[in-house]
């Protein structure tokens, strides 16, 4: 940038005496650069006049930006959790050394993957459709840097054994809000290597698999999840139209339309389809579904083999990612589940990329909490810093309350997943990680949104302005309670696997949680705590009773307040327990006794009050519809 010299300035101050317009390109940033009052009054004096006029208009203050420091080294919480659970000097270092990269390097990839979003190139200069998806340079080192780190390979290699979960979480959670996104083809990535690890690893899956896993960046593969259809985002068993037709060599042909394909870039990926028997027809439902694998290449002429791309996405947030409309007209794919099991062999992917959106909600949270405390520390306003006035705090604390819990439940289920992967989970834990899998994915993508917003009021107006790069930290949270299941899709899920396992997900729930609470029982500061979690696991078990003989509309209205209840009740319990662990700071407690302070069972307190009601439905549907007006 040029900054204009003393003699320059003179020059052009000259030259611009009587031209009615500000001298805009010797710029009041060179004030900020040299940051001191000093300099601003010496180049006033030399330029005198126009100029000197418009620099007072300017001012001499400029508002100090929030840093962002080593995002290993500011999280307490996190340090704590794995000093007790995790406490290897190799997995510390680690952290701190990538903590150290976020903040010096990473993070600057990402602002650029942000304002520097993907194209779509449809043809090239002589007219061949090539639907190139032309990407930044950034996004090339998100992929790169993600290789070399082991953000997928660590989940497979398993350095910790049970706990590496907890360390490839830990570390994608440091690096999710500077990622520039990447953290979504990660996710997918991630997902499809668990698929194909649990329909055991062998051709055609056996390369990929290498691939995904793989810390060589040259070597390594990222994959997409093609599963919605124009027809079905939620409802995929009856909304997938794709059809898989067999070939003579035991592969298929997909033709279909995937409405939105998220990371389109991906070399690979894992999709549903129909397979049509001979006569031509395909089964209808989920029993239709069948999984299939298939690679994103090009031929000699560049052109995508079987893949057209229809258009990038417009969207509200992820722009950094290419999301796209694709045609799949005749793709080489091959069937990896048996015919009529796709949905239940695409699952185990979703429960993988619902922990990394579950990642990215809670380090979403985290972000936002450490820039607003550290602008608090350099903000003045009503003459006193913002971190002086009490209000500001308390709103920062509760921010700091929504964000604790939700990193404990999320490394709850990190814990329970890496348990079950190395073949050392109870039959309780099993069920405590399919059910609280939905859980912690609906719970925090909601808690993310909510904490971010309140987070981007703390900076005032600029935490309205693009290019403080706050506003995007809130347009890509927005994407977390949608995609992977909605808040009411997962509360569904929540009752599937209640029903699939005869209630024994519930009854690990009730297990757990109480030992969690009898072994905090004699902490006396964490008594109101312990306490109220008490109190509301006895309300839920009340729930639960009743609720017993109700019919299936009964529970599809209680479930989202069920699943809430189960995420409140859980987290405080979690909470408790880190508190009374020995190395707890006052800090833990603090946070332990504000989190149960809430409403934590709103099932039972919205049950009480008829929410759940045979009339209730109809007259939320009048609410929702009615025109009715006073004045007619
Ligand atoms: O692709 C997308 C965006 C990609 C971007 C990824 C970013 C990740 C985060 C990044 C962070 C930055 S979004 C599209 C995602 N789509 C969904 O999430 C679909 C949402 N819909 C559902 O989840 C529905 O509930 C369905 C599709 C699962 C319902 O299907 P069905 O066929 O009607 O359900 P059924 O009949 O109840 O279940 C069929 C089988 C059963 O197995 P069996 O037959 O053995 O009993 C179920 O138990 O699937 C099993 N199953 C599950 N198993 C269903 N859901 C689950 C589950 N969650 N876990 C285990």
């Amino acid at each position: 940038m040029w900054v204009c010299s003393a003699p320059l300035s003179r020059f052009a101050a000259g030259l611009l005496c009587g031209i009615p317009r500000p001298l805009i390109h010797i710029r009041s940033a060179s004030v900020a650069e040299t940051g001191t009052t000093r300099a601003y009054e010496d180049q006033n004096c030399e330029v005198e006049g126009y100029l000197a006029f418009s620099r007072a208009r300017i001012g001499p203050f400029f508002q100090e930006r929030p840093v962002l420091k080593n995002p290993f080294l500011e999280d307490g919480l996190l340090r704590g959790y794995l000093s007790r659970h995790l406490p290897q000097e190799a997995v510390t270092s680690d952290l701190c050394a990538f903590g150290e990269r976020m903040a010096n390097e990473v993070d600057g990839w990402g602002r650029e993957c942000e304002v520097t979003p993907p194209r779509l190139v449809h043809f090239d200069a002589w007219g061949h459709r090539v639907d190139h998806i032309v990407t930044s340079q950034a996004w090339k080192q998100m992929k790169y840097i993600s290789a070399r780190e082991g953000l997928v390979a660590i989940g497979y290699e398993r350095p910790f054994g049970e706990w590496s979960r907890v360390y490839q979480m830990s570390k994608l959670y440091l690096f999710s809000p500077s990622s520039g996104l990447y953290t979504c083809p990660l996710a997918m990535t991630d997902g499809a290597a668990k698929v194909i690890q649990s329909l055991g690893v062998s051709w055609p899956g056996e390369e990929a698999y290498g691939r995904l896993t793989s810390r060589q960046p040259e070597h390594f593969w990222t994959s997409g999840q093609w599963m919605t259809e124009r027809r079905g985002g939620s409802d995929v068993a009856s909304g997938t139209e794709t059809l898989a037709v067999p070939q003579v060599d035991g592969s298929y042909k997909l033709h279909g339309f995937k409405w939105f394909t998220s990371a389109t870039d991906a070399d690979m990926t894992l999709t549903l389809a129909r397979v049509q028997n001979r006569a031509g027809a395909t089964t209808p439902g989920s029993r239709g579904l069948s999984l299939f694998y298939a690679e994103v290449s090009r031929d000699q002429e560049g052109r995508l083999k079987g893949i057209e791309v229809q258009k990038l996405k417009d969207k509200l947030g992820t722009r950094q990612m290419p999301t796209a409309e694709l045609l799949l007209d005749g793709l080489q794919a091959h069937r990896l589940s048996e015919e009529g099991r796709g949905v239940a062999s695409i699952a185990n992917m979703l429960t993988i990329t619902r922990i990394h959106n579950s990642v990215s909600a809670v380090a979403a949270m985290r972000r936002v909490v450490q820039l607003a405390g550290d602008y608090a520390s350099r903000r003045t306003a009503f003459g006193k810093l913002l971190r002086d006035h009490p209000l500001h705090m308390q709103t920062l604390a509760r921010m700091e309350v929504e964000t604790r819990g939700a990193f404990l439940l999320l490394m709850d289920v990190c814990r329970l997943l890496g348990r079950e992967e190395t073949g050392i989970a109870s039959q309780l834990e099993t069920h405590l990680l399919r059910l609280l899998t939905p859980v912690v994915k609906l719970y925090t993508g909601k808690q993310a949104v909510a904490v971010v917003s309140e987070g981007l009021e703390s900076f005032g107006g600029q935490g309205y302005i693009e290019d403080t790069g706050l506003p995007g930290l809130l347009r890509d949270a927005q994407v977390l309670s949608i995609w992977e299941g909605t808040t009411n899709v997962l509360s569904l899920d929540v009752l599937r696997c209640v029903a699939r396992s005869s209630g024994m997900v519930l009854e690990a729930f009730f297990s757990h949680t109480k030992s969690l609470l009898s072994a905090a029982s004699n902490v006396p500061s964490l008594t109101p705590a312990v306490k109220a979690a008490n109190g509301a696991l006895s309300e839920l078990g009340m729930f639960v009773q009743l609720a017993a003989g109700r019919d299936a509309s009964y529970m599809e209205l209680a479930s989202r307040d069920l699943a809430y209840s189960l995420a409140r009740i859980y987290t405080g319990a979690l909470l408790i327990d880190h508190a009374s662990w020995k190395g707890a700071s006052p800090s833990d407690t603090y946070a332990a006794i504000r989190w149960c302070e809430q409403n934590l069972c709103p099932v039972a307190t919205n049950q009480a009050s008829g929410w759940y009601d045979t009339d209730t439905a109809s007259l939320d549907t009048a609410l929702v519809y009615d025109k009715h007006s006073q004045a007619q």
